[in-house]
């Protein structure tokens, strides 16, 4: 980048007008020097009490994370404030050259940190998150009505995979495109590949999607692969939960058999809310003259991002992207990625011990579903009840579920954050053993109420007028908050 330097006479007059220009600002009400304490303290008072429930609580869910100080740098500069439409050196708006630079180093990293090759292997950036991503990918390789496969979200899919119920088309995926879900087996909560394969044949999809949002086994990508040379489709792998995983080898990596493969990048990867685009470039292969066949994703998927979806980049995030791409080819990281799988697997271990049943029996990832039927509590009640002990979980369905989506008979449980918080298998156990006693609070209050479909809203009358049970919420919550901030948080300064 060129930098121009001021003349002795040029630099007495900027300091001249940096005079008048700051007794203008002394004189007007706000500078936007404030910080914010004193511009808002409303919002900052908010901020300062979700730091609070961040540091005293344990975070489960198995999506969210800690990131770094250094990523939160880049979320708070001044990259915030630039307009750069195009891609690196075109743009539709001047002054980009550092941000070009920004996002030409975030793609290399971005390719670095899987292990491809820049001739076989392009890469998109600016996904505002991983649902813009997954449409972009769809819009730009589809033509509206193409039919699309996806796991089902209650088997542990995801919205953006086509989800619909029979009533409902929920996701925009399966509005604009036609959408039939695969499953897994309700007995053993594997991906049924077989009915994959059958459904495939009778319904040929343009694309099927390997991707997951609480699925505790690895993903067999090779026979994804098998399926959909049978049927003629792309295979779009979304790795948004275990992309930090992937780049450290933890999990088997999508690549060498997907036409293209989305992710977001603040959940294993550990960096801020965006979304990454993969796709394949170069040569196909031959045609029957033995001329290349060449890929032709690149300007279709980067046109739909850009100007199909989006507007300008958001560069803040993809700087913060880079600086978390260059944190996950550390070793340090690999060994993070390790201690979350252990983790996971540790803590499932625990809640069995315990006497829950963990769908597929454990975990080979960052998280697990734990099947709540035999505990006849519901996901719902479950995860109330240890948001009032400080522990954050979700609900989940179940394979085979016969509850509604807001009363599922899950929950969802993931190591990353906690692991991002240095807590080792040896702090599993103390874990387990809150969440376990959270639960029993919620069937004791069922039997003695005996009420078999306790509501949240029941449990929570009750709690407001019983003072044994309130003592018993606050003495645990007070245990599990003694037993947190025992660990540092990443990125806070006052860690
Ligand atoms: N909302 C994310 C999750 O919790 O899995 C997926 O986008």
């Amino acid at each position: 980048m060129q930098r121009l330097f001021p003349s002795a006479l040029c630099l007495v007059r900027t300091t001249e007008l940096l005079l008048q220009r700051s007794s203008v600002r002394m004189a007007s009400q706000w500078t936007g020097q404030e910080p914010l304490a004193q511009t808002d303290p409303e919002i900052k008072s908010i901020i300062q009490n979700e730091k609070q429930r961040q540091k005293l609580g344990l975070e489960l869910i198995a999506s969210e994370n800690f990131c770094s100080r250094a990523v939160q740098e880049c979320l708070g500069s001044c990259l915030t404030n630039k307009y750069s439409e195009g891609y690196p050196g075109q743009r539709y708006y001047g002054g980009n050259e550092c941000i070009d630079e920004i996002e030409r180093l975030c793609q290399k990293r971005a390719l670095d940190a899987y292990g491809l090759s820049p001739d076989q292997w392009g890469v998109n950036v600016q996904p505002y998150s991983g649902s813009p991503a997954n449409f972009a990918v769809y819009t730009g390789l589809l033509a509206p009505h193409d039919r699309i496969m996806g796991l089902d979200l209650p088997d542990g899919g995801h919205l953006t995979h086509g989800f619909m119920t029979g009533k409902k088309k929920v996701s925009a995926t399966s509005k604009y495109f036609e959408s039939m879900a695969y499953h897994v087996n309700p007995q053993t909560g594997l991906i049924d590949f077989e009915g994959l394969r059958k459904s495939a044949k009778d319904f040929l999809p343009r694309m099927i999607i390997a991707g997951t949002s609480a699925y505790s086994r690895v993903l067999d990508y090779a026979r994804f692969r098998d399926i959909c040379n049978e049927v003629g489709a792309y295979l779009m792998s979304d790795m948004a939960h275990i992309s930090g995983l992937v780049a450290t080898g933890v999990h088997p990596s999508p690549f060498e058999f997907s036409d293209v493969v989305t992710t977001t990048t603040h959940k294993t990867l550990r960096g801020p809310r965006s979304g990454i685009i993969f796709y394949r470039r170069g040569v196909k292969g031959q045609d029957k003259a033995g001329k290349d066949i060449m890929y032709d994703y690149e300007r279709k998927i980067n046109s739909a991002v850009f100007p199909g979806l989006q507007g300008g980049p958001h560069n803040h995030q993809i700087a913060a992207v880079a600086v978390a791409l260059k944190v996950a080819s550390t070793p340090e990281f690999k060994e993070y990625q390790l201690q979350v799988v252990s983790n996971a697997r540790t803590l499932a271990k625990a809640l069995a011990d315990r006497g829950y049943n963990i769908v597929t029996g454990g975990t080979d990832v960052h998280l697990f579903v734990v099947d709540l039927r035999s505990k006849s509590v519901d996901g719902s009640l479950a995860e109330h009840i240890l948001e009032l002990i400080s522990i954050s979980v979700n609900k989940n369905t179940v394979p085979g579920d016969t509850g509604s989506a807001l009363h599922p008979s899950g929950l969802r449980i993931g190591t990353p954050a906690l692991t991002s918080r240095y807590m080792k298998d040896s702090d599993m156990g103390n874990i387990a053993g809150f969440i376990d006693e959270g639960i029993k609070i919620v069937a004791e209050v069922k039997g003695q109420l005996s009420k078999p479909n306790l509501t949240v809203k029941q449990f929570n009358a009750h709690l407001a007028k019983d003072e044994a049970t309130q003592k018993k919420v606050s003495e645990l919550r007070g245990k599990v908050e003694v037993f947190a901030t025992q660990f540092p948080m990443p990125g806070f300064e006052d860690h």
